[in-house]
């Protein structure tokens, strides 16, 4: 709304701009807006779990109380959404799958070379395996010092942004992350998850503005 839009809005923008930090065709928001298909997941802890599969030595499950006991990581990024809002200087916290591969949770084989995540009702979203392996890749399960509220994703969900000063790493748009998601798929080829299909593009790189494939 235009009354909304105000000074301060406005004066962060031109700050991000400035620093090359707004891609093209963005606008900043202050807010967090709420984007999925389908309704939000009940979350039981008693049920859920969380399962790596696919193209790796040996699949693992870790029920609610295990995946918590995980290494944690903290990073803070730039999350760009196809629908054309930036929020910057988002902090998520939870488990780096760069992480727990580097320190022998699951070892993947040779022959993965992409990444589906599934979540909840049978969404997926599809990734290159080296994207899920960077620094701006994390399953989330806290966002800005808060668990991620349940139409964010509660209890997890996948997140892939922009970090400052990390320009060599790939930067999808934000649909590349699943909310309540449960599993990674180990993949020895390219597949499209659900909005890959209904038409957006495979890749989404937020800098070359693939929004639509
Ligand atoms: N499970 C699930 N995750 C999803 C989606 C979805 O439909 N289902 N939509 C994606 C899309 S299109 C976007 S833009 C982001 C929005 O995340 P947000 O609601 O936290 O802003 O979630 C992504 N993750
Ligand atoms: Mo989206």
């Amino acid at each position: 709304m235009f009354q909304f839009d105000g000074q301060d809005r406005r004066r962060q923008e031109d700050q991000m701009r400035a620093e090359g930090r707004l891609p093209p065709g963005q606008a900043l928001t202050q807010k967090f807006p709420v984007l999925h298909y389908g309704p939000v997941p009940a979350f039981n802890p008693a049920t859920w779990d969380f399962r790596v599969w696919g193209e790796v030595e040996e699949e693992k499950r870790w029920d609610w109380n295990e995946f918590n006991q995980l290494p944690r990581t903290k990073i803070e990024m730039d999350i760009h959404c196809v629908t054309r809002w930036s929020k910057f200087n988002t902090v998520w916290e939870g488990v780096s799958v760069k992480a727990l591969i580097e320190n022998g949770f699951f070892k993947i084989k040779s022959t993965a070379t992409h990444v589906m995540q599934h979540a909840e009702y049978g969404f997926t979203v599809n990734l290159p395996l080296e994207v899920v392996l960077q620094d701006t890749f994390l399953l989330a399960t806290h966002l800005n010092g808060e668990a991620l509220t349940p139409e964010h994703g509660y209890p997890l969900r996948g997140v892939v942004g922009f970090m400052a000063g990390r320009e060599d790493l790939e930067t999808p748009y934000f649909w590349k992350g699943a909310k309540w998601v449960r599993a990674l798929e180990f993949m020895s080829q390219d597949k499209r998850g659900f909005w890959e299909q209904a038409g957006y593009h495979n890749r989404g790189d937020v800098w070359r503005e693939e929004r639509f494939g």
